[in-house]
């Protein structure tokens, strides 16, 4: 069966031939993907290369680096900045903008990246993911600031995720849809295993670092007593609860099977405005949910309108089936606004 299925390639030739995407956004999803691919295979090989373990540095977000988070992160400026579509990256890795050296071509696409999320469960082999979002500015700008790039999500042309779990995959949005691709070692090709994923409205199932729950406000806090109640509590059925700390395996499970994925802002998180960023792991996860049917918010906001202001900005995130979030939503309004 698998072998009569499209590769990624013939998906955006598709896609290009039915004339919802631009020549130049298969371009660059071509690089992104090669980038994914070789990621995969340094990860694959864990303990046994030389690859595993922290270095001295610290990123900009004061989190220290694994050799793979520096590793993962030049394997993509290397790879996308040959594309000759981007003017741009930014990365969870980099304080700064990367503008495309000038010895290559360039074009008016920007991409951000977390080039290996969920790095922190690397060394005891749990599944870890790249997250990338694209956008396309109306012309290249004179100067590269950071203003010239802060785009809300609504505006992003294609978002998505791989995931180095037991298998690699790729899922991608161009806002045609989701669709997720399996890596076929035996040819070094993504193939297509799912076609418009749909999330389930409704579930039993939440996500969340329950560790934190003494810092979380008091309605969230209801919430997930009221789930952990079950059958016996106003819910009226039994709630399950999974934390993978990898938020590209949550979005995935949640994608293919429903679920309510939750980093809120909270008492200890609010000075640095959350913990997730908007612009490489809440803007591209939301496209994907939203395409996917489901429901992304911040608090009670949806993320992808949100007006970004700088680069590593953080946001609380709620995403997942509709029904759960728009519970979550209500009784976030209900509740007396925390500023
Ligand atoms: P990272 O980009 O530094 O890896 O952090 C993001 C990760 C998410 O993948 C995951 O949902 C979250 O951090 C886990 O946080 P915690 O360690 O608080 O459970
Ligand atoms: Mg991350």
């Amino acid at each position: 069966m698998a072998h009569q299925t499209k590769t990624f390639m013939q998906h955006l030739f598709e896609l290009r031939h039915k004339g919802l995407i631009e020549r130049d956004l298969t371009t660059l999803l071509h690089a992104v993907t090669t980038s994914c691919k070789a990621i995969a295979n340094h990860l694959k090989n864990g303990d046994l290369g030389d690859a595993m373990g922290s270095l001295d540095s610290q990123n900009v977000q004061g989190e220290t680096q694994k050799k793979l988070d520096v590793i993962a992160n030049d394997i993509f400026l290397e790879r996308c900045q040959y594309s000759g579509v981007l003017c741009a990256m930014v990365s969870e890795e980099m304080d700064q903008i990367y503008p495309i050296p000038g010895d290559f071509p360039t074009g008016p696409y920007v991409l951000f990246f977390d080039p290996l999320d969920g790095s922190s469960n690397v060394d005891v082999n749990v599944s870890v993911g790249t997250i990338f979002s694209i956008f396309k500015l109306s012309e290249i700008p004179d100067k590269l600031t950071v203003e010239a790039l802060m785009k809300p999500g609504v505006e992003q042309v294609a978002a998505g995720y791989a995931l180095y779990g037991p298998s690699t995959m790729l899922v991608l949005t161009t806002g045609h849809g989701v669709d997720a691709f399996t890596f076929d070692g035996s040819i070094g090709e993504f193939r297509q295993t799912h076609v418009g994923i749909q999330i389930p409205e409704d579930t039993s199932e939440i996500a969340i670092n329950a560790s934190r729950a003494r810092y979380w406000e008091a309605y969230l806090k209801t919430y997930v007593d009221e789930c952990f109640e079950g059958a016996n509590g106003p819910r009226g059925r039994d709630f399950n609860m999974r934390w993978v700390a990898s938020m590209v395996a949550e979005v995935h499970r949640i994608l293919l099977r429903g679920g309510v994925f939750m980093y809120p802002v909270d008492s200890q998180n609010r000075k640095a405005g959350g913990k997730l960023r908007l612009l490489y792991e809440a803007n591209p996860m939301s496209f994907l949910v939203e395409q996917a049917g489901g429901r992304s918010v911040s608090r009670t906001d949806r993320i992808m309108e949100i007006a970004p202001e700088n680069l590593h900005q953080r946001v609380g995130v709620f995403m997942g089936s509709k029904s759960e979030v728009d519970l979550l939503v209500s009784k976030a309004q209900a509740s007396r606004s925390v500023s």
